[in-house]
Order: structure tokens, then sequence, then C-alpha cells
């Protein structure tokens, strides 16, 4: 049991001689978390406006979704899929009717999850489509971000998480995020050996990119013309981040599971992780209906954690603080208000060119070279000030607090952040 023997700086140097180099985290070493706050090895206090990317959505150590975490696992945490389990039964009949679709392939990571909605997208396009074995292509987008394993990166186009990793998988082909024409002219040129069009509904590590209000819905009726499948990948976009349930939901002001159809965008296949678990437990899905998910046969997929009795009732009971606390709702208006104030800022400070987001996903752009330390600096002072935040690709900082914040705290977050900026001295 770690005892309090070490301050910061002695933690920051045990990670540094024992620990791989695979971060760069910002100066700040976290010993609680509670709601919208973390405290530091002093006990300083700060607003978390990363949620632990989006996974802690829930707000930190949620009290409904800890009780349930002692509660199983003091009773039953892992079986295995070699036997069934009390839990997962009744964990899929819950997500297949909490996102409407006919099944569930349980998971632990995000990258796993996506590599499990690749695999079944390959199998379906030969098994269904017809397309040739190992003929099957699936269509990404540039500056998209699935994940860290080896298939994933080899569709990267971003040199720092793909370089020297090779050899790559064959098999994808990139095109530019947004642009409706070049998946159309790609699918009339090939639709006939495309098997997928995996997108995100908003670029998260690409600095929250958002795209055109109709693109989802337009992308996807070109995948149902040609007979390919959509895959969205909701890791970071969904469980309430963006204002509704999913961000292919678009500004339906439901509260999961539409029944109103009004701006959903359904996905063939639906990706999600992060804050399925609110940040407790590592809990990923693909979820399907049953001519799609029915391609895998027992013994062709599997993972030893996966749908684990732990992660099922951890995750039932996130997903019921979404629904019950209406973190969506939340979300939505916050975020409105969020973006409202920092283009008041824009408006008072050269340092800040741009404001963009749905939701509580939500970044500004700062006026300065990518290559600069100038956004990275900018979070220093905002941790000096109370507030953890950290840059995405050089001079943009994303800002994505827990959903459970009240409008109080936003507004005592923005003064935070105005003030950094306005006083920030390059
Ligand atoms: C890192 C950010 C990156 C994701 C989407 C799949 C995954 C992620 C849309 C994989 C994970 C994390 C990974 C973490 C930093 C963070 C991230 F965008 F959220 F900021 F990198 F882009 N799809 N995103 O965002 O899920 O396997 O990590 O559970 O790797 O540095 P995972």
């Amino acid at each position: 049991m770690l005892t309090k023997t070490h301050n910061s700086k002695e933690l920051m140097q045990l990670e540094d001689r024992y620990g791989a180099h695979n971060y760069h985290p910002l100066p700040v070493v976290l010993s609680r978390g509670e709601g919208v706050y973390v405290w530091d090895a002093e006990g300083k206090r700060y607003y978390d406006f990363l949620s632990a990317y989006s996974a802690v959505n829930q707000g930190h150590c949620h009290p409904r979704i800890i009780a349930a975490l002692q509660e199983q696992a003091g009773r039953l945490t892992l079986t295995s899929r070699a036997f069934y389990s009390d839990q997962l039964g009744v964990y899929e009949k819950y997500m297949s009717e909490y996102f409407g679709f006919d099944k569930i392939l349980p998971m632990n990571t995000g990258a796993e999850a996506v590599e499990t909605a690749l695999k079944i997208c390959r199998k379906w396009s030969y098994d269904v489509k017809g397309i040739p074995e190992n003929q099957g292509h699936i269509i990404v987008c540039g500056q998209n971000f699935h994940g860290r394993t080896t298939t994933i990166i080899s569709f990267s186009s971003d040199q720092n998480a793909k370089g020297n990793f090779g050899p790559y998988t064959p098999g994808f082909i990139s095109i530019e995020y947004n642009d409706l024409d070049a998946l159309e002219n790609l699918l009339e040129e090939k639709g006939e050996e495309i098997a997928g069009f995996l997108v995100e509904p908003i670029q998260g590590e690409a600095g929250v990119n958002v795209p055109a209000d109709d693109y989802l819905a337009k992308a996807a009726a070109l995948c149902k013309k040609h007979n390919v499948l959509f895959l969205a990948d909701e890791i970071q976009t969904g469980v309430a981040r963006t204002g509704s349930l999913l961000r292919v939901c678009g500004d339906c002001s439901c509260a999961g599971h539409c029944e109103k159809q009004e701006t959903y965008v359904r996905p063939d296949i639906l990706i999600l992780g992060k804050a399925l678990s609110g940040g407790v437990y590592p809990v990923s899905a693909v979820l399907a209906d049953d001519h799609i998910m029915n391609v895998i046969k027992p013994g062709q997929h599997g993972s030893t954690f996966g749908g684990n009795p732990l992660a099922c009732h951890v995750a039932m009971t996130a997903l019921e603080v979404i629904r019950d606390e209406k973190l969506a709702q939340n979300a939505r208006a916050l975020g409105k208000r969020f973006r409202a104030r920092m283009e008041e800022l824009a408006n008072k400070s050269d340092l800040v060119t741009l404001v963009r987001g749905k939701g509580l996903l939500n970044a500004i752009v700062i006026n300065d070279s990518p290559d600069s330390s100038t956004a990275w600096d900018i979070c220093v002072g905002l941790r000096d000030n109370g507030l953890l935040a950290k840059p995405t690709h050089g001079n943009i900082i994303r800002f994505a607090p827990p959903l459970v914040m009240s409008e109080t705290q936003l507004e005592e977050c923005c003064d935070i952040i105005e003030k950094t900026i306005l006083e920030f001295k390059k």
C-alpha cells in the first residue's frame, strides 16, 4: 500500500526513472479526485478540464459507480467467457436497449473495440457483401485518432504515432475528413471493394475538429448507397460528452436511445469506450444488428477480460448516472455558455483565434505556431491558477470538464481561463 511518503517532485522523478517515457505530462501529480475536482500530492485543488480524455464524464469517483465497483469486486470480478456469468446477459440486454442495437461485443480498451469493429467489418464484407477474401478495404480519415495498436496506427496520418512502427497493416484508404466529395468519388470508383467507413463524429485529438452539420448524415447515406458499413468511433464523443447521448444523435435533445430520430444518424457499427465505465475501469463495446454481428462465430474473437462481471456492473451503473443526472442536457447547456465566454475572450485577446466544439468537448486555437510552447505555457499558467488542461497538437488547448459541472463552477472556470490568458506574457 503506497503510504504518503513522497512529494510531487519525488513522484515525478520516480516516473521518469522507472517508467517508459511515452508521455510528457503537465508537471502536476494527482492523488485524489471527486466530481469536477482533483487534488495534487500537496493537497492543492484543481478543476479537471480534461476528464482523462473524456473518460470521467460522470465526475471523479462518482459514489454510485464506486459503490457498484466495490459491491461487485467483493463478489465476482472475472470468470472468463469459458463460462456464463450472472452479469453479462443482463448487461448485454441493457446495452442493446440503451443504444438501440441487436447485439454487443464487450471489450476493454477503446483500441480493442476499434480493432474488433474492423474485424467484424472485414468479415461481413467477405461473408455477406461477397468481396473476395483479403480484398476488403476500409476508408478512414486524415488526422484520425482511433488508438495505438499496430493496425490502427497503420492508417494514422500522425508520424509521431506511426513512425518506425512498420511494417503496417494493409487494407485502408485515407480521405480528407469532412469532405463528402472525396468519399463519394472513392465509393463511385471502388465501392465494390470497400467494406466500411470508419469515422470520428468529431475528431478529438486532431483538435476538436467539428465537421459540417450534414457531414455524418450524408456520409452514412453514401455508405448505404454503396453497401458499405458506417462505423462510428464514439469512444471520445459518446456517452453524453457532446450534448446528446451520442454525437451521431446530432442536436437531438434526447437523453439516450432516441425514439424521435429527429437528427439521429444510426451507424451500422457503434464503438464505445472511456466514459462507458465513468473512468473507474477499462470498458469498451462494439454494437451492431444481427445481420452484421452474427458473422462472428464461437472461437473467432475474444478477450480474457471482455465482458467481465465487474465491467458489466460498473458500466450499467455509469450509464444510469448519465441518464438519471441528465448529463447530456447539462453538457449541452454548459457547452453553449462555455463557447460564448470563450468567444468573448477571443474578442479581448489576440492570443485566442478560434473556439470550437459541441457540448463539453471544446477547444481554443492559440495564435502561435503549433511548434511554439505557447499553448503549453498557458496550460502551466492555468495549472497555477487551479485548472488543469493540456494542449493537443501544439497550439490547440482542449477543454473537456466532467459533465457534472454546475453553472457556477463553469463560470468560475471561465474566469480562471480568461484571467490566465489576459495576464499571459510570452
Ligand atoms: C493516448 C484523445 C488521443 C480515442 C478515440 C479510440 C481511442 C481513443 C476517438 C483509443 C483514445 C486517448 C488515448 C490517449 C490520449 C487520448 C486521445 F483524443 F482522447 F485525446 F490520443 F487522441 N478512439 N484517446 O480518443 O482508446 O485504447 O486509449 O482506450 O493514447 O495518448 P484507448
